[in-house]
C-alpha cells in the first residue's frame, strides 16, 4: 500500500489528463497501426558533431533493426564531417541524407543548434515526409520502435523524472529565462532526446523553442537544461497528442527498471569529461 501511495499513478497511466494516450507495450495493436501507415513517409532527424559522430555507426546499425521496419523511412543526419561518414546497409524503402553543419565551440551551444537546424529542415521538408522523429545519437534501439509512437505531436517522458511529483520537475524556475514553467503548472518532464511529430508540427515547435534560446541568449542567460527547459515550456502549453512512456527512453542504469517491461531505446554510458573535450 505504501508503495502504491508513494508511487505517482498518473506516470504509469495510459492516459494523460487531456485524454492522449501514454503508449506502453500491449495498448496498441501493431498490425492494425502498420495498415494504417503502409504509406506513411517517417523521417528521422539526427545530429552528430564532433565526438559523438563515434555513435552515429552503432545508432544507425541499431535503428535498421528496430525503428520503423516495414515502412517509408529516410534519415536526415547533420554532420560536421560528412567525408567521415560510413552509411550503413539500409533496407528497402530506408534512405539516408547527409547534410552538413558547423560544430560549436561549447556542448551547450550543440545541443541547442539543433533546434535552428530543425527549422530549417521542417520548412523544407513539408512534402518530402509526414512525421519527424528527433533523437539523440548516443543511443541505441534495442526493441520494436514502430509507427505505434507516431502522433501529430508526441514527446517522451524522461526516465528519471516519470514517478516524480511535478514540484520535483527540473523545469526552468527562473521567470527571466523564456524557458520558465511556473510551480503549479505542467503535467510531465520530458527528455529532449525523443520527439516528433507531423513535420507543420515540430516547424512549429522549433521556432518557438529557438525564440526562447535567442530570447535568453540576448539576456546573457541560459535555461538550466537548454533547449530541453525550452521543449518542455512549449509542450506545457501546446499539450502533445501522444505520449510515449520509458519504453522508448531508458539508460541501463536507471532505478525502477521493473516498471519498464521493453527497453526499446537506450542511452549509451558515455564519459563525460571525455566526450566534452
Ligand atoms: C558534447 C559534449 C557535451 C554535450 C553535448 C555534446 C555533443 C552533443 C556533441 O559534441 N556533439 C553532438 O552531436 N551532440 C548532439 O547533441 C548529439 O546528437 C547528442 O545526442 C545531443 C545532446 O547531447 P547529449 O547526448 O550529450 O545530451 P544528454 O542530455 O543525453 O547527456
Ligand atoms: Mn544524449
Amino acid at each position: 500500500m505504501l508503495l502504491f501511495s508513494v508511487i505517482r499513478k498518473a506516470a504509469l497511466n495510459v492516459l494523460t489528463p487531456w485524454l492522449a494516450p501514454i503508449i506502453w507495450d500491449g495498448i496498441y495493436n501493431l498490425n492494425i497501426l502498420n495498415e494504417q501507415h503502409k504509406d506513411t513517409r517517417i523521417g528521422l532527424f539526427v545530429f552528430a558533431v564532433k565526438k559523438y559522430i563515434r555513435f552515429l555507426g552503432p545508432f544507425l546499425e541499431s535503428a535498421e533493426r528496430f525503428f520503423m521496419v516495414g515502412h517509408n523511412v529516410t534519415y536526415y543526419v547533420f554532420t560536421d564531417r560528412v567525408s567521415e561518414i560510413v552509411k550503413p546497409k539500409m533496407g528497402d524503402g530506408h534512405s539516408l541524407q547527409l547534410r552538413e553543419v558547423t560544430a560549436d565551440k561549447r556542448w551547450q551551444d550543440v545541443s541547442m543548434r539543433r533546434m535552428e537546424i530543425l527549422t530549417a529542415l521542417t520548412k523544407q521538408l513539408t512534402n518530402e515526409i509526414d512525421y519527424l522523429v528527433c533523437a539523440d545519437v548516443d543511443m541505441v534501439f534495442n526493441d520494436h520502435m514502430g509507427v505505434e509512437m507516431l502522433g501529430d505531436l508526441f514527446a517522451t517522458l524522461h526516465p528519471g523524472f516519470f514517478l516524480a511529483e511535478p514540484h520535483a520537475f527540473s523545469y526552468e524556475r527562473h521567470p527571466i529565462s523564456a524557458a520558465y514553467i511556473p510551480f503549479g503548472e505542467g503535467d510531465f518532464y520530458y527528455m529532449a532526446a525523443l520527439y516528433g511529430g507531423k513535420v507543420e508540427e515540430i516547424y512549429k515547435l522549433s521556432v518557438a523553442c529557438q525564440h526562447g534560446i535567442m530570447e535568453d541568449k540576448k539576456k546573457n542567460i541560459e535555461a538550466v537544461w537548454q533547449e530541453e527547459s525550452h521543449l518542455n515550456r512549449y509542450l506545457v502549453y501546446n499539450k502533445p497528442t501522444k505520449v510515449l512512456s520509458p519504453e522508448y527512453l531508458w539508460a541501463t542504469n536507471m532505478p525502477n527498471g521493473e516498471f519498464i517491461k521493453r527497453k526499446r531505446f537506450l542511452a549509451v554510458p558515455k564519459n563525460h569529461e571525455e566526450v566534452r573535450n
